[in-house]
């Protein structure tokens, strides 16, 4: 299986890339970003808990994004592999996931970052915020905050993964088709090292 972590801070452009990446690798997308957006929607008590947090630019509590990725993983266990799409965002979400693979017999391929600036990141989400709807695109105070909790929480886990060697990046910043080229890349490389080991 290919299981790749697409890794960055909000707004580094994982959502974007991970629907083209699909499209050419056949993978499964999980993004937890969407699985709670989906559950707010729907108005479960899961989504009511979840949209007080989100909301404020915090993150949802490990167990609970953890119970929805394992939900999803078996669910899914015929298929190619996944693209992990804002998930693990904190070290025991990566621990979590590292267990559940490897129940399931499987692991993770690799973690690709995008690598962006805040001041980018700022930019782009407050664009997105006029069309998206998204309460936690709505304003600066709010934007900064989640970047505040990827740089304390979620950037560890980059770490967490280069201790198994299996961390790559890619400047996030530029035309979207250009970043996708970098990604697949490294993604057909890996593909050709799982082909030599088979
Ligand atoms: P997510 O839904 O994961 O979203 P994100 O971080 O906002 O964005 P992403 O990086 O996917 O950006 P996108 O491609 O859309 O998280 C939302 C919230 O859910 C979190 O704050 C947290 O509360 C909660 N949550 C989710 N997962 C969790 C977890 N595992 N644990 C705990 N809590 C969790 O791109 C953004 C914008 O940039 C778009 O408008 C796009 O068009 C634009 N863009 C993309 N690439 C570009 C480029 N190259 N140039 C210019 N613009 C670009």
């Amino acid at each position: 299986m290919l299981n790749i972590v697409l890794f960055g801070p909000p707004g580094a452009g994982k959502g974007t890339q991970s629907q083209k990446l699909l499209d050419k690798y056949n993978l499964i997308h999980l993004s937890t970003g969407d699985l709670l957006r989906s559950e707010i929607a729907a108005g479960t008590a899961l989504g009511l808990e979840a949209k007080k947090l989100m909301d404020n630019g915090l993150l949802v509590p490990d167990e609970v994004v953890i119970g929805m990725i394992e939900n999803k993983v078996k669910e899914n266990r015929q298929a190619a592999g996944f693209i992990f799409d804002g998930f693990p965002r904190t070290v025991p979400q990566a621990q979590g996931l590292d267990k559940l693979l490897q129940d399931n017999d499987t692991e993770i391929s690799a973690m690709i970052a995008l690598r962006v600036d805040d001041e980018e990141l700022t930019k782009r989400l407050l664009l997105r915020g006029q069309t998206s709807g998204r309460p936690d695109d709505q304003n600066e105070e709010l934007i900064r905050k989640r970047v505040q909790e990827y740089n304390t929480k979620t950037r560890p886990v980059a770490d967490y993964y280069a201790g198994q060697g299996k961390y790559y990046a890619v400047d996030g910043i530029g035309e979207i088709e250009d970043i996708f080229k970098a990604l697949c890349q490294h993604i057909d490389a890996l593909k050709e090292k799982q082909e030599e080991n088979k």
